[in-house]
């Protein structure tokens, strides 16, 4: 194996939490504590770990839900937690691209049923299973995502009743608010302020949004639906985040997003970033950066910290 090779199979931490679900914090304690995983160090200092970890550290996740303390799994071989959690071997999910689309697709097929007989243990459990299996960025990016776009042409079709709609997106919302803020705990990193216009009532983008901003170092702020626009220029002053993340679901009222978004803008220093996303995010704001997909946004975090000299 050649040098190139050996680096190619490394990554960084940032890229380690968000494969895992497991956060950076987290990672470092357990290498500090029990030796594992194991990083190198580059020139600059910084961590990488090698790639072939992330099944292992997946399994160790798995047990950790299930109840087993950290100082009797971190430090097991793969074999050994397929073992105790009674798990057949992982197989690659991303082994044949078009696989993995039929899949997600029957998956999304397999909620909406649940959807239909408002089933929400099997729906509950079945996210639970996904985010096990594919982490937390392909659960939102290949099973959220789809599924939430699904239930949207479900109900134009009339497929889906509204109280049918509503019941889905309760589901997901609670799913997805429970996985952010187990991942924000007990932490002290850089600070990302989360927030909707006034008038929003869609709430996916900004949780799945903060699932992602929370597989990175930062301490979210979660201000949520319908924010007064004064209270978020206020918070943001108060608290000075690196990071104001906004979602707007479509062109709301009372609000033109155009005119709040700018508000905001100028009432902000320019050290904090602005990102934003949802289909009502206007076009090429000055100083405002849109986004409109949670691949990309995780790749930009990635960047966004390197320049933040967080290791
Ligand atoms: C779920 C849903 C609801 C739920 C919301 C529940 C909840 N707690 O969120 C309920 C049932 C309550 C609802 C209500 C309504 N809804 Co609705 N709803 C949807 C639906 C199906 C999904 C919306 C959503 O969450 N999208 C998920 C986000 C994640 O997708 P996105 O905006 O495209 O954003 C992408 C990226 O930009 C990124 N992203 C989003 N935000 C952010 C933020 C950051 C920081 C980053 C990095 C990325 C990012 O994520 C997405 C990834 O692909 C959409 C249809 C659809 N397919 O989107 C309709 C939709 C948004 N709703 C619509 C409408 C009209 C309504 C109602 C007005 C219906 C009514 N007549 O009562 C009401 C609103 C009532 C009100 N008072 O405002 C329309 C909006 C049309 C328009 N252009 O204005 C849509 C598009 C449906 C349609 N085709 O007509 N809705």
């Amino acid at each position: 194996m050649t040098q190139a090779d050996k680096m190619e199979n490394l990554i960084s931490i940032g890229e380690l939490a968000r494969l895992t679900g497991i956060t950076t914090h987290t990672l470092r304690v357990w290498e500090k504590r029990y030796g594992t995983p194991h990083s190198q160090r580059l020139p600059s200092g910084h961590r990488r770990y090698p790639k072939e970890d992330v099944p292992r550290l997946r399994a160790i996740a798995k047990a950790l839900e299930a109840g087993y303390r950290a100082s009797k799994v971190v430090s097991g071989t793969l074999e050994e937690l397929q073992g105790l959690m009674g798990l057949k071997p992982f197989i690659d999910p991303t082994s044949t691209e078009e696989a993995k689309v039929s899949s997600n697709e029957l998956l999304v097929e397999r909620w909406i049923k649940g959807i239909h007989g408002y089933d929400d243990d099997a729906i509950l459990q079945g996210f639970h299973q996904q985010w096990n299996k594919v982490g937390p960025l392909s659960f939102i990016v290949d099973s959220a995502v789809p599924l939430i776009e699904r239930v949207g042409t479900g109900w134009e079709s009339g497929e889906l009743t509204i109280p049918q709609e509503h019941f889905a997106t309760e589901c997901l919302s609670s799913f997805l608010t429970s996985k952010w803020r187990q991942l924000n705990s007990r932490k002290e990193g850089w600070t990302a302020l989360m927030a909707t216009l006034p008038g929003e009532t869609h709430s996916l983008g900004l949780l799945m949004s903060a699932v992602v901003t929370s597989l990175s170092n930062a301490k979210i702020i979660y201000l949520g639906l319908n924010t007064p626009l004064e209270d978020v220029i206020a918070t943001a002053n108060k608290y000075n985040p690196e990071l104001l993340c906004i979602s707007i679901s479509t062109g709301n009222k009372p609000l033109d997003p155009e005119d709040g978004i700018l508000k905001i803008r100028k009432s902000l220093s320019s050290k904090t970033k602005i990102v934003s996303g949802g289909r009502g995010t206007p076009e090429s704001l000055p100083g405002v950066l849109k986004m409109d997909n949670f691949t990309k946004f995780n790749d930009w975090l990635g960047d966004f910290e390197n320049t933040l000299n967080v290791t």
